[in-house]
């Protein structure tokens, strides 16, 4: 570390002080894979929701063999405004629309296909979906995104190299015409059998070299240069390797990507990631309210139990969690959907409502270089752009927080500085109560976001210790809150 000696010029005292009081320390080196600026915009939208809609609403299949005919798709009351009010205040972020799934019916009228809303009973064949989800996303402040199933079993040319052109010029429509998107879907199921045109066959295709990826993703970063890619390998977001809805508890933002490919990669290591991998492609957690992720009747929403755990094992895990919404047969989402949203949604703002850390005194073990700029003064102040950091040679360390009083805790959300890399890989945090020193959380990584349940404590004074980091630690934000609704399961 360099420590550079200067002129300050003093505001306030017009004259020119001698600074060796006041050196200025360098930053930590990043650590590792990094963060690229898209990726971080990602990483705060944390929750955002699917939508899955399309021909299978009506005909009650979770994947259509795309032999469908157009007129099934007539909904009734379709209204996106409902979609993006439901998102909205739950507290999602953005939705991502299945602007057309495996069966190849596409949600707006595209010029490539006769297979569209366009040949659709509803509105005359006039209507266009996405337009409408567009417009409604702008109109509730929420980002939208698309999932264009690479696998088309309506098209006649899947499995040809004709059909990766189709592919291409369907993504450009949705990418040029419907404003900014911040995620491109593509999903991992590919080839097998489908309608194709008539053929009503089966055709295997080979996932690491027909879609011709590198080039598509090119094609992306031009038309959407803010868009993160999903795919099951990346390259901007990883599948977390499950659809129920968690991320183990460890949990990496890096990975070593060598071998994977969308639809092929081992899902054990799409889970954890791996410390220190060579690139930032951090997990997404994608699951649905309901069992399905199409409308099926007799199908029950999750209860809020369910969803709070889904919740505190994805965002609390460091992930940004997806949860699929299934509008129905009228096109909107059915009502007992729309009050567990709302129930679920009242309950994660009110717990993260009032930080009762915030601007709360903390003293560290080591503060890199005693320098201001890296204070531990920075993880209450409730801003996510100043950090504490330890000298390099420093790899575990403890902060602790003076809540200056008696305070009743559950919840604690602590978070990395990770536009520097990601780091810790192992904490403990201890609440001193009337009792002395009690441990009331542990956990492994941290990252982007680790929430922590703990049965309520009251205490006066919290300590986090970092038992172990891969390099000096620095942490952005510790806020501590007080769930009133006592779900029981802690981490
Ligand atoms: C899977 C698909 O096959 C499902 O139908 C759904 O779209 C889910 C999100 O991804 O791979």
């Amino acid at each position: 570390m360099r420590i550079f000696m200067f002129l300050i010029f003093c505001a306030g005292c017009s004259t020119v002080c001698h600074g060796a009081e006041t050196p200025t320390i360098e930053a930590p080196q990043p650590f590792g894979a990094i963060p690229s600026a898209r990726q971080l915009q990602w990483h705060k939208m944390e929750f955002y929701g699917f939508l899955h809609f399309t021909v299978n609403t009506f005909t009650g299949k979770e994947w259509g063999y795309g032999d469908e005919s157009e007129h099934v798709f007539n909904p009734t009351a379709l209204d996106t405004r409902q979609w993006a009010r439901v998102a909205r205040d739950a507290g999602m972020k953005g939705l991502i629309f299945t602007a057309k799934h495996h069966d190849g019916f596409c949600l707006w009228p595209s010029k490539h296909t006769e297979h569209s809303v366009k040949n659709a009973p509803w509105k005359g064949g006039k209507g266009d979906v996405l337009q409408e989800l567009s417009k409604a996303c702008g109109k509730f402040s929420l980002k939208m995104g698309v999932y264009l199933s690479p696998w088309d079993r309506n098209h006649a040319e899947y499995g040809k190299p004709e059909y990766i052109d189709y592919y291409r010029k369907q993504l450009t429509d949705v990418l040029t015409n419907y404003g900014e998107v911040f995620e491109v879907w593509h999903d991992g199921a590919n080839g097998g059998d489908g309608y194709y045109g008539g053929a009503r066959e089966k055709r295997s295709i080979d996932n690491k070299t027909y879609y011709k990826w590198q080039e598509t993703w090119a094609m992306i970063r031009k038309l959407q240069p803010n868009a993160v890619i999903f795919s099951d390998a990346g390259p901007d977001c990883r599948w977390v390797g499950n659809e129920k809805g968690y991320a183990p508890d460890t949990c990496w933002a890096t990975i070593n990507p060598k071998g994977m490919y969308p639809g092929h990669a081992d899902r054990k290591v799409l889970g954890h990631g791996t410390p220190n991998g060579n690139v930032w492609r951090p997990a997404e957690v994608d699951v649905s309210l309901r069992r399905g992720w199409f409308f099926h009747e007799n199908q029950a929403p999750k209860t809020v139990t369910e969803l709070l755990n889904i919740y505190y094992n994805s965002v609390g895990h460091g992930a940004c969690l997806l949860l699929n919404l299934t509008p129905d047969k009228r096109g909107l989402i059915p009502e007992q959907d729309v009050k567990r949203m709302q129930e679920f949604g009242a309950i994660i703002a009110q717990t993260f409502k009032t930080d009762l850390a915030e601007g709360k005194p903390a003293k560290a073990s080591n503060v890199r270089g005693g320098s201001r700029t890296f204070a531990v003064a920075n993880v209450t102040d409730g801003k996510r752009n100043t950090y504490w950091a330890t000298d390099d040679n420093i790899l575990h360390a403890s902060i602790t927080i003076d809540l200056q009083k008696q305070t009743r805790i559950n919840r604690i959300r602590v978070q990395e500085f990770i536009p520097l890399g990601q780091r810790i890989k192992s904490f403990t945090i201890e609440a001193h109560t009337n009792n002395g020193w009690e441990k009331v959380a542990e956990g492994t990584t941290i990252g982007a976001r680790r929430i922590l349940r703990f049965p309520s404590v009251h205490a006066d004074i919290i300590r986090l210790h970092i038992n172990e980091s891969l390099a000096c630690p620095t942490i952005s934000t510790i806020e501590m809150y007080l769930a009133t609704t006592e779900d029981t399961q802690t981490d």
